[in-house]
Order: structure tokens, then sequence, then C-alpha cells
């Protein structure tokens, strides 16, 4: 028979789990793991990150999302200028039939434009994402220092605008 301290072992471990990966489902959409990196203090733009698959038959398309931290989110994608990486906003994404979107460091992810609140690392902030087929989808955003591999911190997401 388990003992208590293995079971408690288990929970704790799951708990942590947890933590780290976190999957939201509407509709043919899976969303698995949205996060950002950890802000500075005075950050007035913020990154989210998060992949997309499509379990259904026919394409879905992420229209925008919007976040009670900050006065607007854009889509946005990275695009090769010479030697130069420069951002550039995007109406939307498509999410083939059964396929994935992928948005991480380096390529497409969504920007939180006017910074209202720095959330903190370890917390996580409310996302909703709008979709053309699967509608509105809530998702929570972990605020996650360790997810990041060393060469994606250097990696500095931290561009500005305007
Ligand atoms: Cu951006």
């Amino acid at each position: 028979m388990a003992s208590l301290r293995t079971l408690l072992a288990t929970a704790l471990l799951l708990g942590s789990a947890v933590v780290f990966a976190h999957d939201y489902h509407g509709g043919d959409l899976d969303i698995a793991h949205p996060w950002s990196r950890p802000l500075p203090p005075v950050a007035t733009t913020g990154v989210t990150y998060l992949t997309v698959s499509n379990k259904g038959d026919a394409e879905d398309v992420l229209l925008g999302a919007e976040s009670p931290v900050a006065e607007k989110v854009e889509i946005h994608t990275h695009i090769k200028d010479g030697e130069l990486m420069k951002m550039r906003q995007l109406n939307e994404l498509v999410i083939p039939a059964g396929g994935e979107l992928i948005l991480a460091p380096g390529g497409h992810h969504l920007m939180l434009m006017g910074l209202k609140q720095v959330p903190a690392v370890g917390e996580r902030f409310p996302l909703t994402l709008y979709f053309k087929k699967a509608g509105a989808l809530e998702v929570d955003v972990a605020v996650d220092g360790e997810h990041a591999k060393p060469e994606e911190k250097v990696h500095d997401d931290s561009h500005h605008h305007r």
C-alpha cells in the first residue's frame, strides 16, 4: 500500500506539472501553454506565445486577442529585412485543417501594447483569443522565466513600437 508520503510526493509532482503545462480546448482547437516572458516593472509592452492545434477538417483563423492587462493586443510576426529581424503587424493567422499554428520567440507572437499592469513571474493573466470558427476562447497566460531557452533569452523581443 502506498504510504502517505508517496501520495503527497505524487500530488506535489502533479501540481508542479500543471503549473508548466496548461491546455485549453474550444471547438476543434487545442491551445497549448500560453506563456509570456518575465518583464521589468517599467515595461510598456509584453509578448505572449502559444501553440494552436486544429483537429478539425476545416481551417480556422486567429483574428485577434484582448487582455485586461493591456490597452490592446496585436498579432505580430518577424520578417527578415537583410540582416535585420523586423516586426510586422498581421491582421490574422490561419490554423490549417489538421495542422497547427505556433507562436514562438523569433516568429509569430501576440504583442501586448500599453501594459496597464506588469504581471510578475509565476503569475497568470487572462487573454481572450478570437477565432473565426471557434469564436472567443479565454486562456490564462503563465509568466514563465524557465520556459525560455538560454538562446531565446538573449534574443530580445522587447522591441520598440513608435
Ligand atoms: Cu511584436
